[in-house]
């Protein structure tokens, strides 16, 4: 059937916290197409690059579709047997605590609710966590300090309201992109000012007003420094603050804090100061840079104690707003995902929580106190205490701290079940069991954002081959485990209505969480659902927290709590004198099982890189596009050196994404520390500590080709692209045959080969043909390969008749890097238009090219590169 004659189907992006409406059409070849949902209140339509390209992410080449044991292809039953025998031996022989599940903030809430169930009631144990303990933990902590319950008191129609939006740790432009779109808008409409708080510049602050450079760990001293001003100020609410406790110490703590510490100029933060106290509407949001700490909770709660002294929490265009990462995020802290929880807020250490659970699921065992904390989890799986483990939806032997040694205990594990949608993660790679699970678009469910809206992902695609929803997975393992009645599901709306009835049994213990009003929803309902926030019950609906201040601790009241600065728990010394902070970029996603399927999405920044500053590269003699080594007390990697003064000297910044798929020596986790904050268990991902040096590579090459290439040289980091692959080389030992060397990578002994070489230099060109069209190209040289690689990646399928020259012929034009994903609009496309078309504004670009005119996230880009060509005019 053609596409056009199928209607559209409301779904969810299966991305970021910010949860984007899409609407999905299957396009009748087995693709889709992707719009932005007009009608969803997150979005409104709008959609980033990432969403954007996601109809190039949903192809079945890369797709786990059978069960596999040991490495053999299996049916569904033996597959299903074998993990429901091996649990349950192991719990019989070594009890319920020997065994684990560590799982996704990407799981949809059914599926999330469904393994909660079956290892908090049924298996006995609370040994389930999640990765968003490297993600939410410090603000779930923070928030039930505080509040007495884990609420985001605020909307996204805060942010439109608001006169000040405080970034604070968080990358918005790049990370959620659809708010910060939204932001700059209310800019437009409102004035509102922007702050950003973040030790590195980033596309965030292309927009702002002031950015704080403080460094890293040290935003406890900054707030206490604002709450001191606050109180000086007069800026207190003293009819809010008779709602809360602990005023005095908090007081007394705040005016003992250091602001030194933070390194920042006395007179900058006072101005800082004084824009807060004078802006009725604050909002202040705050992502990884305040979470991923060993003081992580403690900057939350910094946070929250100036938001709850001035009153200004839980009215239009006010609150402290920890926005969330993955797209259920938040759905997975409602269901219990975490091991100090049980489902619908409710408490594992209180024992009227855990009988009403009990007695509601009719489980035979629960656990008393909490289970492990991922860290201690992956420790305990070394240790070989943990004998048989369930990873769903995530790729810990890339994202967890010494990854490293997160990879050798799951290798070492006696027994390991993935559940992915491929098998080619560094993950899936060491199971026993591989189960093959329906992707987003091939599943139904719900998902929580960041503001608390509830959104249903609808199933627009079949499940490939024997793929089937994570919920059905674990219900069927559950069921094979001996608990037959628990876990007979026959859909997720099913799940979703037990859910709902038991939030409100949560409800009725004064909790905030309560979806009872959607406990009766049937089938046709549950299909329909809108998108809406929570709580939903009789009475209540979407509304704002704390408002009325009203909070959940006993006695109602909120908590001020007196916080003290600590440094990162890595200190740097002269053999690992800078400090390594990490994050994301614009166009991929964690550790690119998806995002990395889309040529467009790759374009943007194909290779992983250390962002390090001039002064330190002049010092170690490191030259632009240099290749660089990093070590660390737990593992070493190399990268790409870029040089800017977006980092302080002395810090470095590398992303997190790349994995032995893509760049095997860029798994930055191998490096990073898992030290933990003592609250919440969140491990310090910013603030570790390395070593840099130059990389003595012996030569580079960059090469490209149709199809993948045999790579296996000291460094490799490969790209998609519209007509194949990308790859960037080197290696530490002198190749004297590049012929064959290329025929080999390219798996091609049989090629025509043109070539240039010149073994004196160390300088080689290889283009292989097949049949009359470029297959593979190889350049190589004694330095970073000067060619113009988004030419280059354009030959193979085509006669390539000047590819040796490594550039286009003149009357090619050359579009340069891509900076707008969207459109595919590269620099020089972009230069070109300002120098001899006259656009002299973002918005005169986009007229003209498109650029930057859909999802935005390229806008602080291309205003940059106007600004240095404007600049330049001037100079002229
Ligand atoms: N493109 C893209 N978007 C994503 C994701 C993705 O993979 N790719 N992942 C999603 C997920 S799961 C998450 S959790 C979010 C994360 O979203 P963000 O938290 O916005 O992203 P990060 O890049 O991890 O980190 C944010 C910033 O914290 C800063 N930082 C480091 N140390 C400190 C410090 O001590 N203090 C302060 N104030 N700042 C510090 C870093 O320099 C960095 O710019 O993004 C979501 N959105
Ligand atoms: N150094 C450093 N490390 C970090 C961070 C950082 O800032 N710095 N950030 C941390 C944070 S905030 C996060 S959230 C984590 C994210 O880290 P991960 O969760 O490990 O990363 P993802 O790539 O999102 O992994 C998701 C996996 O689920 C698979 N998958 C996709 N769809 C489905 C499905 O429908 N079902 C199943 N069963 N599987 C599916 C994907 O193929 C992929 O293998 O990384 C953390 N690690
Ligand atoms: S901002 Fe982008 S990645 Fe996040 S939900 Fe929206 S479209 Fe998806
Ligand atoms: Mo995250």
């Amino acid at each position: 059937m053609d596409g056009a004659d199928q209607p559209w189907t409301r779904s969810t992006c299966p991305y970021c916290g910010v949860g984007c409406g899409v609407l999905l059409r299957p396009d009748g070849a087995g693709g889709l197409e992707v719009q932005g949902d007009s009608a969803h209140p997150a979005n409104l339509g709008r959609l980033c690059s990432k969403g954007t390209a996601l109809a190039e992410t949903v192809g079945l080449d890369h797709r786990l579709l059978r069960p596999r044991v040991n490495g053999q292809d299996a049916g569904w039953d033996d597959a299903l047997q074998l993990v429901a025998d091996r649990f349950s031996e192991t719990i019989a022989r070594h009890g319920p605590d020997s065994v684990a599940f560590y799982v996704s903030g990407q799981l949809l809430t059914e599926d999330y609710y469904v393994a909660n169930k079956l290892m908090k009631g049924f298996i006995g144990s609370a040994n389930i966590d999640t990765n968003s303990r490297l993600c939410m933990a410090s603000s779930v902590a923070g928030h039930k300090r505080a509040f007495g319950t884990d609420t985001v008191p605020g909307t996204y129609e805060d942010i439109d309201e608001a006169d000040l939006v405080v970034l604070v740790g968080s990358n918005l432009a790049w990370c959620h992109p659809v708010l910060y779109q939204r932001l700059l808008a209310a800019r437009e409409a409102r004035g509102t000012k922007i702050v950003v708080i973040d030790p590195r510049r980033t596309a965030s602050c292309d927009g702002a007003d002031m950015h704080l450079a403080l460094r890293p760990g040290s935003d406890v001293a900054l707030f206490n420094q604002l709450f001191t001003a606050l109180c000086e100020g007069g800026a207190l609410d003293t009819a809010f603050l008779d709602r809360t406790e602990g005023f005095e110490p908090t007081l007394a703590a705040a005016r003992a804090s250091d602001l030194s510490v933070t390194g920042l100029d006395a007179q900058q933060v006072a101005a800082f100061c004084d824009l807060w106290m004078r802006t009725e509407r604050v909002v202040t949001i705050y992502s990884q840079g305040v979470n991923q700490s060993t003081s992580g909770t403690d900057k939350v709660n910094a946070i929250l104690n100036c938001h709850l002294a001035t009153g200004r929490i839980g009215t239009p265009g006010c609150g402290p707003f920890s926005v969330t990462g993955q797209p259920n995020a938040m759905g997975g802290r409602e269901v219990g995902g975490l091991a100090n929880m049980l489902a619908c807020h409710l408490d594992i250490g209180n024992p009227d929580h855990r009988s009403a659970v009990r007695t509601f699921w009719d489980a035979p065992r629960m656990p008393e106190a909490p289970g492990l904390k991922a860290v201690d989890l992956f420790r305990d799986v070394a240790k070989g205490r943990i004998k048989a483990l369930w990873i769903i939806h995530t790729n810990p032997a890339v994202s967890m701290p010494e990854a490293d040694a997160v990879q050798a205990a799951i290798a070492g594990c006696d027994f390991t079940v993935v559940s992915d949608i491929t098998d080619r993660t560094d993950t899936a790679r060491l199971a026993h069991v591989l189960l093959p699970a329906a992707a987003w678009a091939e599943k139904d469910g719900t998902v929580t954002n960041s503001d608390r809206t509830i959104s249903r992902q609808r199933r627009v695609l079949p499940a490939p081959g024997a793929a089937r929803p994570d919920w059905q997975i674990i219900a069927q393992v559950g069921q094979r485990m001996g608990f037959t009645r628990a876990f007979d599901y026959g859909s997720p709306a099913e799940i979703f209505r037990e859910y709902a009835t038991l939030s409100g049994i949560a409800g009725r213990f004064g909790r905030d969480f309560d979806i009872s009003g959607l406990a009766d929803l049937d089938d046709r309902a549950y299909d329909r659902l809108k998108p809406q926030r929570w709580p939903v019950t009789a009475t209540r609906r979407g509304r704002r927290f704390f408002g009325d201040g009203a909070f959940y601790h006993p006695g109602g009241k909120a908590r001020l709590l007196p916080v003290t600065w600590r440094p990162p728990a890595a200190r740097t010394e002269p053999r690992f004198p800078f400090r390594l902070n990490t994050g994301r970029v614009r166009d991929q996603w964690h550790t690119m099982t998806r995002t990395a399927l889309s040529p467009r999405l790759s374009a943007h920044l194909a290779e992983p890189f250390l962002e390090i500053h001039p002064f330190d590269t002049g010092r170690l003699g490191i030259d632009a596009a240099d290749l660089v080594r990093l070590s660390s007390p737990s593992g070493s990697a190399i990268l790409r050196a870029r040089i800017t003064d977006a980092v302080a000297p002395g810090q470095v910044f590398a992303p997190m994404h790349w994995t032995a798929e893509t760049a095997p020596s860029a798994r930055i986790d191998a490096l990073v520390a898992a030290a933990t904050d003592p609250v919440s268990g969140q491990p310090e991902s910013k603030a570790s500590v390395v070593a840099v040096s130059r990389l003595d590579a012996a030569w580079y090459g960059f090469a490209v080709s149709n199809g993948p290439m045999a790579l296996r040289c000291e460094y490799w980091a490969q790209a998609r692209t519209q007509a194949g692959y990308r790859v960037e080389l080197a290696g530490l030992d002198r190749v004297d045959d590049w012929e064959a060397e290329a025929r080999r990578l390219f798996d091609a002994p049989n090629a025509t080969a043109a070539m240039i070489t010149d073994a004196r230099r160390g300088i080689a060109r290889v283009v292989l043909h097949e049949d009359g069209v470029v297959i593979g190209a190889l350049f190589v040289a004694p330095k970073p390969v000067a060619v113009m690689r988004d030419y280059i990646a354009t030959l193979p399928g085509t006669d390539g008749a000047d590819a040796l020259t490594g550039r286009p012929p003149a009357d090619v034009p050359n579009p340069g890097p891509v900076l707008c994903a969207c459109f595919g609009v590269g620099v020089n496309t972009i230069i070109d238009a300002v120098e001899n078309k006259g656009a002299l504004s973002v918005e005169a670009i986009g007229e003209i090219l498109g650029a930057g005119t859909n999802c935005g996230s390229c806008r602080p880009e291309i205003a940059d590169l106007l600004q240095g060509l404007t600049t330049r005019e001037a100079a002229e």
